[in-house]
């Protein structure tokens, strides 16, 4: 018997090959595409078909002989060579080659890149919350119950659609739909007025009028923005005497951080330092007494990583009277920002930033926040500008924001 391998870019190149070199009596044993560096669907190189295929000696040229790979008998012996049986066989030989061919190519398609695998992550996150919405919408919850339910349900859309997550939309309809009396249940301009108020009350509890403190401490997750919103203050603050303000940053593990720091104090004329270890920030800190502000820039940190935090920790407990701002972004799915939050109330936050207000258009994050950390907005950033996009906000700008956009 003879067996040879080829490759080619297809079965059907490979069957000619085989039909032209090894006549038409040859039967094609195996099959897998491979690398042309040999492995199997690495993610570099040509993918080719592999095609290994066998002739018994002396017979390409003579189509007549016995097929080099017989029909195996039927257990009963009946059957044998004849006509539908060794058809069916014989199709199902030059077929099975090419199954295993299609079931190695689904394996290979299976196999996606982190990138990929990331973004179908966050496609089934986004298909898991938007299944959890319509079963609100559809489910049996109290909403749904209530005799007047077509108002308040369509004022749970409104929060909803507003990015109020789903808790806070169900215990502010609960708590306007109890206030108000059932005959006006109905009126869904008099439900919003009530929800507005229940609002403004909630925002209010966390939203305190005090300046922030001289020295201030920024944290948050990476890439929210921190290092440019401290830049956007700096600049504001130093408008009418630059030596008044100071920067200190301690992202030091990466390089790209400290220049970026450098460049924002250069191009206002402001001073920028390093602390390189906790000690170093508060004897740093310590010599800024005469600053009227001390901006200390930290690096961003998943919320997962819990080393982080101890490390962070160290930093802050060493400070006295320093404010820790938490820098989050706008653009955060509930879901996300309420584990931030969560991950962050180890440090002892006192106000909120929130950024990036310009990437969205829905501003529900701003009272899912307040609410959920009892904590007070002490600004919002609006696009990537130094200083300009920045923003303080009242309670009616809050309010406004979060209904109407
Ligand atoms: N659209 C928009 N982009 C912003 C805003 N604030 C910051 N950015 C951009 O967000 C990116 C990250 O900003 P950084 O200030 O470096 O963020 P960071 O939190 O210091 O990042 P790390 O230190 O790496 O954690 C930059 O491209 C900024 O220009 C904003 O309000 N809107
Ligand atoms: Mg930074």
């Amino acid at each position: 018997m003879r067996v040879k391998t080829f490759e080619a870019v297809d079965m059907k190149q490979a069957l000619n090959l085989v039909k032209d070199e090894m006549g038409p009596r040859a039967v094609i044993v195996s099959s897998r595409p491979i690398k042309k560096d040999g492995k199997l669907f690495g993610m570099l190189g040509r993918t080719v078909l592999e095609v290994t295929a066998a002739v018994e000696e002396g017979e390409k040229e003579d189509p007549v002989n016995v097929r080099t790979v017989r029909a195996p008998d039927l257990p009963s012996g009946r059957g044998r060579g004849t006509g539908a049986y060794h058809d069916i066989w014989t199709i199902k030989q030059a077929v099975e080659p090419v199954l295993d061919e299609i079931r190695t190519l689904k394996e290979g398609l299976s196999g996606h890149t982190p990138e990929e695998e990331s973004q179908q992550t966050d496609l089934r996150a986004d298909v898991a919350q938007i299944r959890t919405m319509l079963a609100s919408f559809v489910g049996s919850g109290n909403i749904q119950a209530d005799p007047q339910g077509a108002a308040a349900q369509r004022l749970f859309y409104f929060l909803m659609g507003r990015g109020i997550d789903e808790a806070l939309s169900r215990s502010l309809v609960q708590r306007v739909v109890a206030r108000i009396d059932s005959g006006a249940l109905g009126d869904l301009e008099r439900l919003k007025l009530n929800l507005a108020a229940e609002m403004r009350a909630d925002i209010a509890r966390a939203q305190r009028g005090s300046a922030p403190s001289r020295i201030q401490v920024f944290v948050g997750p990476t890439g929210v923005g921190k290092t440019t919103t401290i830049a956007k203050l700096a600049a504001r603050a130093a408008r009418s005497a630059p030596d008044s303000v100071l920067i200190i940053t301690t992202d030091v593990h990466r390089v790209a951080a400290v220049e970026q720091a450098m460049r924002f104090g250069e191009s206002m004329s402001v001073q920028v330092k390093v602390a390189i270890s906790p000690e170093d920030l508060r004897r740093t800190v310590l010599q800024a007494e005469n600053k009227e502000k001390v901006f200390i820039d930290t690096p961003g940190r998943s919320h997962r990583d819990t080393t982080a935090f101890r490390s962070l920790r160290g930093n802050i407990d060493l400070l006295d009277d320093a404010e820790v701002m938490l820098v989050l972004s706008a653009t955060s799915r509930a879901a996300d920002s309420q584990e931030i939050l969560e991950a962050y109330s180890v440090l002892p936050c006192s106000r909120l930033i929130l950024t990036k207000l310009d990437e969205t258009r829905i501003y529900g994050e701003l009272y899912n926040c307040i609410v959920r950390s009892g904590r007070p907005i002490a600004c919002v950033t609006t696009g990537q500008a130094v200083p300009e996009h920045l923003e303080t906000m009242d309670i009616p700008g809050i309010l406004r924001r979060v209904l109407h956009g």
